[in-house]
C-alpha cells in the first residue's frame, strides 16, 4: 500500500518531519499535492470527504486511516517504519519528545510571525526582532540543552538510546532549519550541545536520508517556510 502524504507543495514546512521518516525507511509514498489534481484533492479532503478532516496540513492517508497533526502521524508511522520502539512506554516517551520538538517548532515560527500568520513579516518586523532576541538568548539554550541532556542520560548516541527514532530525524531537521535561519547565532550556540550536533551528523549519514537530502525531492529552505533567514533577526549571540 502506498502512503499518501498531503502537504503544501512549495515548502518543506511541517510536512518535512513526516517526509524524513518516510524517506529514511525507503517507504513507498506519494507527495500528493505536488500535482494540481493532488492539490485540489488535498483541499477537498480538508473541507469534507473524510470522517477525520484536518485543520491544516500535513496529513497522511494509509488505506482507511486519514491522520493529521505531525506528531500523531509520526506516532502512527513509527512502528510501521521501524523508527519507534515496540515497547509501549518507550513509544510514548518518543511521542513526548516529538511533542516537545513541535513546541519548539511553533516558537521558531513565532520568531518571524510573533503577531500571528495574518500579517506579513514586513508588518511585524519590530516585534519579530524582540521575539527572536529572546528566543535565541533564552529558548534555544533551554530546548537544546534539554535534548542534549536526554541524549546523555539515554547513554546515546540517540535521544532514547542505541537506535534512532523519528524524533532523532526531527531533531536533525530542527538543527538544519536553525542553521539556515540563524547561521551566526547557531555557530556559537552549537558549541555547548555537542551531543545534539552528533545526532544531527549521524542522522544525515543514514543511507535513506543521505540519498534524499541530495535529491530534488528535498525542497530548499526559503523565506516562505517555518525556518526563515532574515539577517536582521540573527543576532550572532552564543
Ligand atoms: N499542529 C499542527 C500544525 C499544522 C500547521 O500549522 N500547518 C501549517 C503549515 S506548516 C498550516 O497550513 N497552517 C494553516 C493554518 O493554521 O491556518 C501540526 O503539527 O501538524
Amino acid at each position: 500500500m502506498t502512503y499518501e502524504l498531503f502537504y503544501w507543495p512549495e515548502i518543506q514546512g511541517r510536512g518535512e518531519f513526516v517526509r524524513l521518516a518516510l524517506e529514511d525507511a525507503g517507504a513507498d509514498y506519494r507527495d500528493v499535492a505536488r500535482t494540481r489534481a493532488g492539490f485540489r484533492r488535498m483541499m477537498r479532503l480538508m473541507a469534507r470527504g473524510t470522517d477525520t478532516p484536518s485543520f491544516a496540513p500535513p496529513f497522511l492517508r494509509d488505506g482507511k486511516h486519514v491522520i493529521g497533526q505531525t506528531a500523531a502521524i509520526l506516532f502512527y508511522l513509527g512502528p510501521c517504519l521501524d523508527l519507534a520502539p515496540r515497547n509501549e512506554s518507550k513509544r510514548l516517551w518518543v511521542h513526548q519528545i516529538q511533542l516537545t520538538l513541535a513546541d519548539m517548532v511553533a516558537e521558531i515560527h513565532d520568531t518571524h510571525h510573533p503577531l500571528g500568520p495574518s500579517l506579513y513579516y514586513e508588518d511585524q518586523k519590530r516585534p519579530a526582532r524582540l521575539r527572536s532576541d529572546s528566543f535565541l538568548k533564552e529558548r534555544v539554550p533551554k530546548f537544546m540543552g534539554y535534548f542534549d541532556r536526554l541524549i546523555g542520560r539515554s547513554g546515546g548516541p540517540f535521544l532514547t538510546g542505541r537506535r534512532a527514532t523519528y524524533a532523532d530525524l526531527s531533531l536533525f531537521q530542527v538543527v538544519e532549519g536553525l542553521r539556515y535561519a540563524f547561521p551566526r547565532h547557531m555557530g556559537k550556540a552549537e558549541r555547548t550541545v555537542g551531543r545534539v550536533v552528533a545526532v544531527r551528523d549521524r542522522v544525515s549519514e543514514r543511507s535513506g536520508l543521505a540519498a534524499y537530502l541530495e535529491s530534488d525531492r528535498r525542497l530548499p529552505f526559503s523565506t516562505e517556510g517555518i525556518f526563515r533567514h532574515y539577517p536582521e533577526l540573527d543576532k550572532g549571540r552564543g
